[in-house]
């Protein structure tokens, strides 16, 4: 946590095709908070100096300016953001989905891991492509009250949602892999999530997301 150079309106420093900054920003969107968090685009291709320098030295989006305090990293800006602001509550009530909600959210990065490695490596799908989707499809039934994974929608599908939305892209142009063909579940959920007005606000173009894409994995 850095120290903000001054007090003022609450920022969420964000750009606006990061998966992890577009957690942080739904987050916000659900919870009403478009007046009492400004977002403040970072132009990541010309990074301004003041961002690292004045806001948040680790540089990475998102951060947020809440009061005189920055703090940065998506599934930690997300719970802070759910239990310090006003608006719905974004994990339910009952322990042992808390529990749960815990668990998915600690296994999102690795999930991410397993999804974006055998594209940056060029190799085809894996078998831990196919386990991390089994096991999110598993995860989607856990409590036989989708669409959501906790029967009500909650910090966990932003924690997910976000990279679902970039790797259904990727694996069917670039693999011709539907992840939620014979999961049904997974459809459900992005059909759903797909009805959030705070999410779908938020995405991008999939053409523009493929193009960023294909310039990083230096492709045609
Ligand atoms: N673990 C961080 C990852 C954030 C991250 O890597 N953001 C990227 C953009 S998608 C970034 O800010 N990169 C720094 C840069 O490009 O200079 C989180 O979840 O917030």
């Amino acid at each position: 946590m850095a120290m903000a150079a001054a007090a003022g309106p609450d920022r969420l420093y964000i750009c606006y095709f990061c998966p992890f900054a577009q957690r942080a920003w739904v987050t916000r969107n659900f919870k009403g908070l478009q007046d009492k968090i400004k977002l403040v685009a970072i132009d990541l291709q010309d990074k301004p100096a003041w961002y690292k320098e004045k806001v948040y030295p680790q540089g990475t989006v998102p951060s947020l300016e809440h009061g005189n305090e920055v703090r940065g990293e998506s599934l930690d800006l997300i719970r802070y953001i759910d239990c310090n602001f006003d608006g719905p509550a974004l994990l339910p009530e009952d322990a042992a989905k808390r529990q749960f909600a815990d668990e998915l959210i600690a296994y999102a990065d690795a999930f991410t891991k397993a999804l974006y490695s055998p594209l940056m490596s060029h190799a085809d799908v894996s078998d831990e492509v196919v386990a991390a989707l089994d096991k999110l499809e598993a995860a989607l039934s856990k409590f036989n009250d989708g669409p959501f994974f906790l029967g009500q929608f909650s910090l966990a599908d932003i924690a997910y949602v976000t990279i679902l939305e970039r790797v259904q892209i990727y694996y069917s142009h670039l693999r011709t892999y539907d992840i939620a063909k014979g999961r049904p579940n997974l459809e459900k959920f992005v059909d759903e999530m797909n009805k959030i007005e705070a999410y779908t606000l938020t995405k991008n173009d999939p053409l523009f997301l493929l193009d960023l894409a294909k310039n990083h994995l230096k492709i045609a």
